[in-house]
C-alpha cells in the first residue's frame, strides 16, 4: 500500500522463449488489477542470471519480455512496466533482506532443490538467495498482492515471513504481500511428462507450448501430447493427469468449464480432443502475437517505455529503500 493506493506487483525471468504456462499462471493476470491498483509489472532480469545466460539472448529476451506484456493488455500508461537491472534498489534491497533471512528458511526452498539438481555444476549462492532478491522486488513497492503460478507460492510465503520479521524489530517498514493465483491455470503441466510443470528452460521443445509458437507448431504439439491410458475424456488429475492439463488448458482458452468440456467430448477419442485445444490455443494467441511482432518493430518505442518504466518504478523504489535505511541506522548524507 503506498499511501492509500493498493499495489500490484509481479514478474517474469527472460530466462527462456514464455510459455503458456507463464501466460496463464501469471501474465494474463496482471492486467486484471491495473484499474483499481498500483500495478508494478517487471522483467527480472537479475533472476534470470541464476543459471548461465548468452549475453545477446538475454538481452533479445528482455526487450521480449517487455513487447510481450503489452501484447497480453498491459498498458505501460495504466501500469508501470520496466526492467529490474535497471533499477539498482532491488539489488541493494536484497542485500539488506539476506540479513534477515534464515539459511534454513532457504534451503527449504522447492525452486532452490529442483534448479540445483537440474544445474548441479552451478549451484550458486545467487540459486540459493533467488527468495530475498525476490522479497525485495515485491517489499520495495509496498505491495498487497502479487499474481504468481502455484510454484511461486512458497517464495511468496517467506517473502511475507521476511517482512514480518523485518516490521517486528522495525514497526512499519513494510506492507506484508499476498499471493493471488488464477483459479484455473495456476500449474500447466509438461505436454510430455503431464506431473511435471511447463517450464520455459525446459531441453524438450515438445514439451512447451511457447506464447510465440505459430499454428501448425502449436496444434502439432497438441497433437504429440502424452495422454493417459483409455479413450474417456475426464478430469482426474491422479488417473488422467494428461487430459487433466489439456482439459485446463482448454477451459483457460475457451472459458468454457470443466463439466461442458466433459459434455462436448462424450464419446469422442483424444484426437478429437487434442486438435480443438490445439485450435483453441492457436486462436487465442493469434492476436497477442500480432501485436508483439508491431511492438518488436519499434524498438525505439520499447526503450522509451523502459526509461519511462524506470523512472516510474525508482521513485517508489527509492522512498522504500530510504525508509530501511533511516530504520536500519544508515547515515545518508546527501
Ligand atoms: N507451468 C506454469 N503454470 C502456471 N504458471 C507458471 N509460471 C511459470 N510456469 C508456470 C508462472 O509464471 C511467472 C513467471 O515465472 P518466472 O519467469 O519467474 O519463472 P518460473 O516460475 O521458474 O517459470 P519457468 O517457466 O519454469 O522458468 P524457468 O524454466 O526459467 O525456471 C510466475 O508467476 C510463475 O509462477
Amino acid at each position: 500500500m503506498f499511501g492509500e493506493q493498493k499495489v500490484s506487483f509481479s514478474g517474469v525471468q527472460p530466462s527462456g522463449n514464455l510459455t503458456i504456462g507463464n501466460y496463464l499462471g501469471a501474465i494474463r493476470n496482471f492486467s486484471e488489477y491495473s484499474e483499481k491498483y498500483k500495478t508494478f509489472y517487471c522483467v527480472v532480469d537479475q533472476h534470470a542470471i541464476t543459471v548461465r545466460q548468452v549475453p545477446a539472448d538475454l538481452r533479445r529476451r528482455t526487450y521480449e519480455t517487455l513487447a510481450l506484456y503489452m501484447a497480453c493488455g498491459l498498458d505501460p500508461n495504466k501500469n508501470t512496466l520496466y526492467v529490474q537491472s535497471m533499477v539498482h534498489e532491488h539489488a541493494e534491497l536484497a542485500w539488506i533482506l539476506n540479513c534477515f533471512t534464515m539459511f534454513g528458511e532457504l534451503s527449504r526452498m522447492t525452486q532452490f532443490k529442483d534448479k540445483s539438481a537440474r544445474h548441479a555444476d552451478n549451484i550458486n549462492a545467487g540459486l540459493f538467495t533467488y527468495p530475498t532478491l525476490m522479497a525485495a522486488d515485491i517489499l520495495l513497492y509496498q505491495t498487497d498482492v502479487v499474481p504468481v503460478g502455484i510454484d511461486q507460492k512458497q517464495h511468496v510465503e517467506l517473502c511475507r515471513d521476511i517482512a514480518e520479521r523485518f516490521n517486528q524489530l522495525y514497526p512499519g517498514t513494510f506492507t506484508v504481500p499476498e499471493p493471488i493465483m488464477a483459479k484455473h491455470g495456476m500449474k500447466i503441466m509438461s505436454l510430455a511428462e503431464p506431473t511435471k510443470k511447463m517450464s520455459k528452460s525446459d531441453e524438450n521443445a515438445n514439451a512447451v507450448v511457447y506464447i510465440l509458437d505459430d499454428r501448425d507448431t502449436i496444434i502439432r504439439k497438441f497433437k504429440r501430447a502424452v495422454t493417459d491410458s483409455g479413450s474417456e475424456i475426464r478430469y482426474d488429475v491422479n488417473e488422467k493427469p494428461g487430459v487433466s492439463n489439456l482439459m485446463t488448458i482448454y477451459s483457460c482458452f475457451t472459458g468454457k468449464s470443466i463439466e461442458e468440456i466433459e459434455r462436448e467430448f462424450d464419446g469422442r477419442g483424444y484426437g478429437d480432443f487434442k486438435l480443438a485445444v490445439g485450435e483453441a490455443t492457436a486462436d487465442a494467441l493469434a492476436p497477442v502475437q500480432a501485436d508483439f511482432r508491431a511492438y518488436m518493430s519499434d524498438k525505439a518505442g520499447l526503450e522509451a517505455q523502459m526509461k519511462k518504466g524506470t523512472e516510474e518504478a525508482s521513485w517508489y523504489a527509492c522512498r522504500t529503500l530510504s525508509k530501511v535505511a533511516k530504520k536500519l541506522g544508515f547515515v545518508q548524507v546527501r
